[in-house]
């Protein structure tokens, strides 16, 4: 039987290397790779929070947490985006000015890839002259916003307003998304998409591209 608890535990304790060999492991043995995200990566990066807020670990543990569910990701990324699919759309994806938490970016990053659309990753702390240019650059349809911090996310409304001076914020749908916006401050902040994790992130952007 699959054993999401040691991912859970491993990913807590920052064992990058044995994570990553248990994670290859049970893809091998046919393990869903969204069951491992599900169950062991995120279930494992939720105490890891739980843990951070309560003052028993702290930002270099986090840290280390951190690097070792990226390199988990880069493992199961494969898996979960699909190959050789003709792409349906271009997005453009960051984590906002101020911010450099990247897990939740790099998470819808992949599932959005996963419904074939082509992904331009700009990465954290992006600011907004970066994503004007990104959107002319690539034609992009939808510009994908993460944000972690209550401080941040208010640089979401900044990158549409940017946006819409470049002259293209008519071009684009914008997504939002990141522990702390809701759907009230995405219509506050004239944002189109809202969804609160990967998967509906990559459902919603696929909707819009195919008018489902
Ligand atoms: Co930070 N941090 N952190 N941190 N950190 C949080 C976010 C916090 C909630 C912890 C806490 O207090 N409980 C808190 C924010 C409080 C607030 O503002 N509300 C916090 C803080 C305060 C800070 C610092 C200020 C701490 C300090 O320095 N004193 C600092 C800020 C640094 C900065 O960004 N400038 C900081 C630093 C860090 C680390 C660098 C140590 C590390 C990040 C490493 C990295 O990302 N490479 C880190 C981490 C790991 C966390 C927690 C523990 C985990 C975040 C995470 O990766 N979750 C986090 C506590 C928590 O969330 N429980 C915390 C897993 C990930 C899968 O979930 O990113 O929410 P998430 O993504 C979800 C959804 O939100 C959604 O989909 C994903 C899942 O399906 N989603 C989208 C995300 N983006 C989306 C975009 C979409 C749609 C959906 O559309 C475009």
């Amino acid at each position: 039987m699959a054993d999401f608890n040691l991912v859970s535990e491993l990913l807590q304790k920052g064992k990058a290397k044995d994570l990553s060999a248990l994670v290859a492991g049970m893809l091998d043995e046919g393990v869903s790779a969204n069951d491992i995200l599900t169950n062991g990566l995120v279930a494992g990066m939720n105490v890891v929070g739980v843990k951070f807020k309560n003052n028993e670990i702290f930002v270099p543990e986090v840290l280390i947490a951190a690097r070792a569910m990226n390199a988990a990701l880069k493992i199961l990324g494969p898996v979960l985006a699909k190959e050789g699919v003709e792409p349906i759309g271009t997005a453009v994806i960051c984590t906002v000015k101020g911010d450099l938490h990247d897990i939740g970016k790099n998470l819808v990053k992949l599932m959005i890839e996963g419904v074939g659309i082509k992904v331009i990753d700009l990465g954290t702390d992006c600011d907004a002259e970066k994503v004007v240019n990104a959107v002319k650059e690539y034609n992009a349809d939808i510009v994908c916003l993460s944000a972690l911090l209550t401080t941040t996310m208010l640089y979401q409304k900044d990158i549409i307003d940017a946006l819409k001076a470049a002259g293209v914020r008519d071009e684009v749908k914008v997504m939002v998304g990141g522990a702390p916006v809701t759907q009230a401050f995405a219509d506050e902040i004239g944002a189109d998409i809202y969804t609160s994790d990967a998967a509906s992130a990559a459902e919603a952007a696929k909707a819009v591209l195919i008018g489902a």
